[in-house]
């Protein structure tokens, strides 16, 4: 399957199982079942470039929400293991990180913006939105950051394909998975207005 490249990502093992794997057997190791949580976690995932740290940023600030950047935590906590040459990507301390989110996670009320959702425990959240943008934008706003033409070739290719947003039907219910277009400003703010709303109106499971 083709991959979303960003700066940090959890790389696959080269021997043992793959990504989704880990994530289902630590899963089942913590136990299964949700946690009871008075505010909902959101995830907002998305090949690079659709708008996450945007979106989840504003949406944070208007649902009154906790911003986590995965990406930018585990360069603040140097939660990293290495750089990989294929990927062309920092490899993700994936235990350690993993283990910290569920501490930010487990009261609830965080916004996680993340490129990838496979590795986390599908009990995390409440609502998984996967953001995407039409070709001609996201090459745009891709072109603008300095990747080399194989990292945007395969971030293009994640985007045509719908990657994300089959790797987050395959990890989560598919109820609380929602694909938003992210290409103007309007949709944007729709979209902020859409999950801000959703949130206010979550109520916990009894
Ligand atoms: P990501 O976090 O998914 O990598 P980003 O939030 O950094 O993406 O956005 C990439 C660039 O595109 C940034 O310059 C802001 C801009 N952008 C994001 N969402 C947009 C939207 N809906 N309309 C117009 N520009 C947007």
């Amino acid at each position: 399957r083709a991959r979303a490249l960003c700066a940090w990502r959890v790389v696959p093992a080269r021997a043992g199982p793959p990504v989704w794997l880990r994530a289902r057997l630590r899963q089942r190791a913590m136990g299964g079942a949700a946690a009871p949580r008075s505010r909902p976690n959101v995830l907002v995932t998305g090949t690079p470039g659709v708008g996450k740290s945007t979106t989840a940023a504003a949406l944070a600030e208007q649902a009154a929400l906790e911003y986590l950047n995965v990406g930018q935590m585990a360069k603040e906590e140097g939660l990293h293991d290495g750089w990989d040459e294929e990927y062309e990507c920092h490899v993700l301390d994936e235990d350690r990180l993993l283990d910290e989110m569920e501490e930010r996670l487990v009261d609830g009320g965080v916004v996680v913006d993340y490129h990838s959702c496979e590795l986390f425990p599908e009990r995390w959240f409440d609502l998984v939105i996967v953001l995407t943008a039409e070709t001609n934008v996201l090459h745009e706003r891709l072109t603008s950051r300095n990747y080399s033409a194989k990292k945007l070739a395969a971030n293009m290719e994640c985007e045509i394909f719908r990657v994300l947003l089959e790797e987050a039907r395959e990890s989560y219910r598919e109820d609380i998975v929602q694909a938003l277009p992210s290409n103007t400003v309007e949709e944007m703010e729709a979209n902020v207005a859409t999950i801000g709303k959703w949130v206010e109106e979550w109520k916990p499971a009894r």
